[in-house]
């Protein structure tokens, strides 16, 4: 096992965060358990087809029955954070009204056993589950409406449970839950409708305003924002229509979520493209959008190659590194991605790292050791790509892997092994692989010097 390169360790400060990442439809189970509702991700799974090894998230890594295990786990490999996401239908089954104390029960003592290991709770508040009464009742994100049901839950898990969490994001990856869920269809609800999609994208950003501010109102947890997904676009040839595609699909994909963020207006050649199928923006939206915040959670996998045709790109058949999603393996792209939200947004918050890692296929050797070698390098690489953005005077102030366990990877189920902890889904056993070994020794290191 390749040990960490020496200098990494000395470029994070002693109160920089490190840890692991998950969320709660990947990994609970249980969905049935002590009152939670359905989730529109319950529902989505059950659609033929939908998940490409037709899996379900019913019992997943079983992480509600076996929580002080993995809490256990998660401190055992000395992170100082856990960043995971309540499921809005344990705590509000419908997504209106009743509160269900039980469910929030759960994430009370998921928060207390991590507070009494010395780790900070870093959570979310959706990622990706919505209830699905309000998608059957209302059309889900579709509806204006679905923004004030958001907002009551917020309010209410920060005053039962804001004081005690480190940091607390509203959203994980608009972009995901508006284009996947409903441009695309290949996440729930399914739906294939680009105009449904941009006014989606925007009852999430306004979602997530509003929901700031009551949370401010409201007291306890200070750390608030919200987590998006990116990469850098870059164009396939240097040929011009190559160029501009490149800058439109970043305009589309990252700056559609950030400029309103930090500049309260959606990129004007977005808009553009959309045309009539842009997004109905009420009089004030823009504004509420732009709440101030404590923390950018940035998830990065790799970069985005384009191509004016608009044909998908494949690292693997240019012959590039790529992992099991064949997402090309490119840690240049996060100190550049860094840097570059650095120069386009002099206000920006803290960025933490929420989300970095790659699935690789399993390789479970005689001795039962994983020696996941592949993903090692990938987060070897990318921690030191993390340290080269710092040096270049970007303020990253946390690292979180994707992710602990292996786990429900949505559309694909449990056919892509993101872990760093190997699951074993007959027994449920739990093995650490070379990659957790690798990160625990790192840490090791880190807290040495500090
Ligand atoms: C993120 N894409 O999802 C999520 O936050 C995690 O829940 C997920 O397990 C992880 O990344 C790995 O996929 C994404 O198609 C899913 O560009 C798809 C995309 C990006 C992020």
């Amino acid at each position: 096992i390749p040990t960490s390169s020496a200098d990494v360790p000395a470029s994070f400060p002693a109160d920089f965060l490190f840890g692991v990442a998950t969320s709660s439809f990947q990994i609970e189970g249980a969905t049935q358990v002590d009152g939670r509702g359905e989730s529109i991700w319950d529902r989505f799974c059950r659609q033929p087809g939908a998940i490409s090894d037709g899996s379900n998230g019913d019992i997943a890594c079983e992480h509600f029955d076996r929580l002080e295990q993995d809490l256990d786990l998660i401190a055992s490999l000395g992170v100082n954070c856990y960043r995971f996401s309540l499921a809005w239908p344990r705590i509000q089954p419908t997504g209106r009204g009743e509160w269900n104390a039980a469910g929030l029960g759960f994430y009370e003592r998921l928060v207390d056993g991590l507070l009494a290991r010395g780790i900070k709770p870093v959570a979310t508040l959706y990622h990706w589950d919505l209830p699905q009464a309000l998608q059957d009742q209302q059309g889900g994100w579709a509806a204006r409406d679905t923004v004030h049901r958001f907002v009551d839950y917020a309010r209410h898990v920060q005053k039962y449970l804001g004081d005690r969490l480190y940091a607390l994001s509203t959203h994980n990856e608009p972009w995901c839950t508006a284009t996947l869920g409903h441009d695309t269809g290949v996440h729930a609800p399914g739906l294939r409708d680009r105009a449904l999609a941009a006014q989606v994208s925007h009852h999430l950003l306004l979602s997530h305003g509003l929901a700031m501010q009551a949370m401010r109102t409201e007291g306890g947890c200070k750390n608030l924002g919200i987590v998006l997904n990116m990469g850098p676009s870059v164009p396939a040839t240097a040929h011009p229509a190559d160029i501009a595609a490149a800058r439109l699909a970043d305009a589309k994909s990252r700056r559609w979520y950030s400029d309103p963020l930090f500049k309260g207006e959606y990129p004007a050649e977005a808009l553009a493209d959309l045309g009539a199928a842009a997004p109905k923006i009420e009089a004030g939206d823009m504004a509420a959008m732009r709440a101030p915040m404590d923390h950018l959670g940035i998830n990065y996998y790799t970069r985005y190659v384009v191509n004016a045709d608009g044909k998908p790109w494949s690292a693997r058949e240019h012959g590039l590194p790529a992992s099991d999603m064949d997402w090309e393996v490119y840690p240049e792209g996060l100190t550049d991605i860094l840097c570059r939200m650095h120069a386009d947004y002099p206000d920006m918050p803290p960025l933490y790292i929420t989300e970095n890692g790659g699935a690789f296929p399993d390789q479970t050797l005689v001795d039962g050791h994983v020696h996941d070698l592949d993903r090692l390098d990938y987060l070897r690489t990318h921690i030191a790509a993390t340290a080269e953005a710092r040096r270049r005077g970007v303020r990253v102030d946390g690292y979180m892997v994707w992710s602990l366990m292996d786990n429900f990877e949505w559309g694909f189920g449990y056919s892509k092994r993101f872990g760093i902890v190997h699951v074993d889904y007959e027994t449920q056993a739990r093995t650490l692989k070379a990659s957790a070994l690798w990160y625990q020794d790192l840490l090791r290191q880190w807290r040495a010097q500090g």
